[in-house]
């Protein structure tokens, strides 16, 4: 149980396990890369003129042919000749996100749209087959992440596909349940036979058909035992103690967790409005909201998946790297206060931000500036010694008390060592 002094219990996907050793990593990771690639980035929000980039409550760059009712003929006709990102360099992609201090990538090997990036007998309609490219782009990824000691995962769309006769709605597919049933469940043995490990399946918009959904999970348990389960294996409806094999709970995206989780979850967000390369989405994240983002997550006990949008030519965007970059360094003196901590003591966040905790220690994630010193309450056992994080020295902090030993202030110099989030560990006798 959560306790006092917070931390997390284990999803609810156990029963079909013996144990929940397979989320440790996953626990301790709390930060990935998610990737939305596909024929959708050709075009970019934009179909015969007209930007479909803002429509679609946003979602639009992948969602374009559902947007601009594109007949599935068309779409596959007109992008796949097109799709050639000669550019993709897995190994760079890798670096950049170890670099940024991410330790998972999640990438779509199918998205709404059907197509599959990598090699399949299920259908043609895949990067092999149908584009000029025809290189395996799931096992580039995959063999680099193993090469440079990265968890590799797919998104897969199990359930939502244009093509498919009645799970698409603007754009009926012609493809019958049980046609599209057979596609899914080849493409998923393939995903998990072909590529080494899968550190997470990553489905989404789930269907309310229980038995199709225990299905799959089931086989992702059978060939890949220790594959991390995403909850959107179900749809919303299906209640929580049902969702047999879902091992944390996706939040709905693009939003902070606005309270501490006690179950395995994470946020899945985006550096700008899109998750598919736009060409016009300019609503970019400041790298502090991005520090932010980490922090509040951390706190709420919630991984935080960011996602890229990488382009038709196979790179990714300079202010994508540019925002990566400034979070990795970030990470690299701040990074033992996010890797393996649990969710904050208290269920509140502090006017200067929030808290996460290991062992004996709490960190403070200073997001706003308090010259006049920094309070905080809420841990069980009294501070001994607090110290700015990248303080090499470890310099102590002057620490006070209030009266009865609840609330506990540091003195802290007029500015803020950084803008973005000053993290201070402070560790107490329990
Ligand atoms: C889905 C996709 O439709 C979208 O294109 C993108 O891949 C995103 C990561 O996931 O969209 C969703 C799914 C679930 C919610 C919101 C958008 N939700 O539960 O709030």
């Amino acid at each position: 149980s959560s306790g006092p002094t917070g931390g997390q219990s284990s999803g609810n996907a156990s029963g079909t396990r013996a144990d929940d050793s397979h989320m440790q990593w996953w626990r301790d990771a709390r930060y990935g890369m998610f990737i939305h690639w596909g024929l959708y980035s050709i075009a970019g929000g934009e179909w015969k003129g007209k930007d479909y980039g803002k429509e679609q409550g946003g979602a639009s760059a992948e969602w374009l042919m559902n947007s601009a009712k594109i007949s599935g003929e068309e779409y596959r006709s007109t992008l796949a000749p097109q799709f050639n990102p000669t550019e993709f360099d897995a190994k760079q992609w890798v670096s950049i996100a170890k670099d940024a201090g991410m330790k998972y990538i999640v990438i779509t090997s199918k998205h709404h749209d059907g197509f599959c990036l990598f090699d399949t007998e299920a259908t043609d309609y895949n990067v092999m087959d149908a584009t000029p490219f025809k290189r395996d782009i799931i096992k580039e990824l995959s063999e680099e992440c193993a090469k440079q000691d990265l968890r590799f995962g797919v998104y897969y769309s199990q359930f939502k596909d244009w093509y498919h006769r009645s799970r698409g709605r603007q754009n009926p597919g012609t493809m019958s349940n049980e046609e599209y049933l057979e596609l899914v469940e080849k493409n998923l043995d393939e995903l998990l036979s072909n590529y080494g490990d899968m550190a997470v399946l990553w489905f989404d918009v789930g269907g309310n058909d229980v038995i199709e959904a225990n299905a799959q999970g089931a086989r992702v348990r059978e060939l890949q035992p220790d594959a991390v389960i995403c909850s959107r294996l179900y749809s919303r409806r299906v209640p929580e103690d049902q969702r047999k094999y879902a091992d944390f709970e996706s939040l709905p995206d693009r939003m902070l967790p606005t309270e501490r989780m006690t179950q395995d979850s994470e946020t899945c967000m985006t550096m700008r409005h899109n998750w598919g390369y736009d060409r016009t989405d300019d609503a970019w994240k400041s790298p502090k909201d991005i520090i932010e983002f980490l922090a509040l997550c951390g706190a709420r006990g919630v991984n935080l998946l960011l996602n890229v949008g990488p382009t038709p030519e196979g790179t990714l965007l300079p202010e994508e790297i540019e925002r990566l970059q400034a979070v990795g360094k970030w990470m690299e003196v701040n990074g033992e206060s996010i890797y393996g901590t649990t969710s904050s003591p208290v269920d509140f966040d502090f006017w200067w931000g929030a808290m996460t905790q290991k062992d004996q220690t709490v960190y403070l994630h200073v997001l706003e500036w308090k010259p006049e010193g920094i309070e905080f309450n809420g841990i069980v056992g009294k501070p001994t010694k607090a110290y700015f994080l990248a303080d090499p020295n470890r310099e102590s902090l002057p620490l006070s008390y209030d009266a009865d030993g609840h609330v506990t202030k540091i003195e802290v110099p007029p500015t803020a060592p950084d803008l973005r989030n000053t993290v201070i560990a402070v560790q107490y006798d329990a």
